[in-house]
């Protein structure tokens, strides 16, 4: 057994322990209500999930194992004179609830490497699919393929307990993983950059192999440590993340739960707005021949909003302040890229639209999040192509939901299996309680 799989094993009874104890104990307390509004506005709000992975706060952000975005990016381990902490350290925290030593990380290093060969099957698949094909669509087929290597299927089928689930979840999550930066990179390579996939190699940690298989310079893999770090969770309702584990109750293996949460990542409102702020941004910059001020902008904003469409990278379903993980791709921008033209643009925009959009009164939050600054670094090191951005976000997003989808595993998670009522039943009960 790997050590961080031993590590995990330790903290099982307790985990179980705890939570059989509030369920016999205290399962009858009432947590929330459920609204006529929160049913058919998308259950906003409603406190129906559990995860000890990450939790957002509306006012401060996201929190991994209880540690604020600076927090982890100070205190997670690094590779000698890297800026960026390891990704595989991120997993180690996600997963466990500590922060990894030295020594710890030379273990999941040596783990994800073991792992990381990709079938040759996958690229086969990839290379059939039509070129212009999306790339996500192309990254879920890509991992909906791969279920034939599910640990958890063979280990199903030959009969085990319900405490051993886990086990064999954690294989299959972790074999994932590992695999995920070079099939992104095999797609980017063969669909963007003429064919020309770069072998991976086993020397690298996972955000310097992704960056070295894209063909990109330092600090590439510093952005890329970055990118997948501040993607990796945002509790467990969000599309992805949610869908994830939904599907994984039914006792579906991870890599069916996870090309689920990845077609719901590809929506508009969800991972696809990363590539809709550029197209945005850059929609306003190619009509001028100058860069535009802020009357400009602020004119922009008001046609954009006037008619009829959402200023994309800006509110969110529970956040109510700048989000964190804009900031903290706003310092490295900062610091590396302070004289990009659409650097200067998303900065002002960041000046710009909250005012608007507290103005035109209809965004809870008129702050920006995540989505509002990933473009401009990506294009800055050269990936110009909008659709790819989602598929980095889903490689980053795999670390959370796999390690949920473990601990789902652990504590026995039921069957997800709400009930709905029709639109006449809650129409005799809002008469009764009106
Ligand atoms: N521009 C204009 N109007 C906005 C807006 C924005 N950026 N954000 C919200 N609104 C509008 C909504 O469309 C809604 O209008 P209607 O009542 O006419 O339907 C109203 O304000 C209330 O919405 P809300 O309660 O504040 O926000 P929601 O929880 O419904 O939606 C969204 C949250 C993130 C989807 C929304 O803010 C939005 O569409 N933003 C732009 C797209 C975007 O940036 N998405 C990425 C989100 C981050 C993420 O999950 N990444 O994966």
């Amino acid at each position: 057994m790997s050590k961080l799989k031993q590590k995990l094993a330790e903290k099982i009874p307790a985990s179980r322990e705890r939570i059989s104890k509030l369920v016999k104990n205290h399962g009858k307390v009432k947590v929330d209500e459920v609204t006529i509004a929160q049913i058919y506005g998308g259950m906003r709000g409603l406190k129906s999930l559990s995860t000890d992975i990450s939790y957002l706060d509306p006012e401060e952000g996201i929190r991994f194992r209880g540690y604020t975005i600076p927090e982890c990016l100070e205190k997670l381990p690094r590779a000698e004179g890297a800026e960026m902490p390891y990704v595989e350290g991120h997993f180690y925290l996600l997963l466990t609830g500590d922060i990894p030593t030295q020594e710890d990380i030379e273990d999941v290093l040596e783990e994800f490497r073991a792992r990381r060969r990709v079938p040759q099957y996958v690229f086969d698949l990839l290379r059939a699919m039509p070129r212009d094909a999306h790339p996500m669509s192309m990254f879920s087929a890509a991992v909906v393929a791969m279920q034939r290597e599910s640990v958890f299927v063979k280990r199903y089928n030959a009969g085990m307990t319900k405490m051993d689930y886990w086990d064999p979840m954690y294989e299959d999550a972790v074999n994932l993983l590992a695999k995920l930066p070079e099939i992104a990179a095999y797609i980017y390579r063969m669909k963007y950059k003429g064919d020309t996939p770069i072998a991976s190699d086993p020397n690298l940690d996972f955000g310097a192999n992704f960056a070295h298989m894209m063909g990109i310079d330092h600090p590439y893999d510093e952005i890329s440590r970055l990118y997948f770090i501040l993607h990796s969770d945002h509790e467990s309702g969000n599309v992805s993340a949610h869908t994830t584990h939904l599907v994984a109750t039914a006792l579906s293996d991870a890599y069916y739960s996870f090309a689920a949460g990845l077609n719901g990542l590809a929506g508009p409102l969800h991972g696809l707005a990363n590539q809709e702020v550029l197209r945005w941004v850059q929609n306003l910059m190619s009509k001028m021949d100058k860069t535009p001020t802020r009357e400009d902008l602020k004119k922009y904003v008001w046609d954009t909003l006037n008619s009829g469409q959402v200023i994309p990278g800006y509110g969110h379903a529970v956040l109510r302040k700048t989000d964190p993980r804009y900031t903290a791709q706003r310092e490295f921008a900062l610091k590396h890229l302070p004289d990009d033209d659409i650097f200067k643009v998303v900065s002002m925009l960041y000046e710009v639209v909250p005012p608007i959009l507290k103005e035109h009164g209809k965004a809870k939050n008129p702050w920006p999040n995540v989505d509002a600054h990933s473009g401009v670094i990506q294009w800055h090191y050269g990936v110009k192509e909008y659709d790819f951005y989602t598929v980095m976000f889903g490689v980053g997003r795999a670390i959370g939901v796999l390690s949920n989808i473990i601990w789902d595993r652990i504590n026995g998670q039921a069957l997800e299996r709400p009930k709905s009522l029709t639109t006449a039943m809650l129409e005799e009960i809002a008469r009764q309680n009106s």
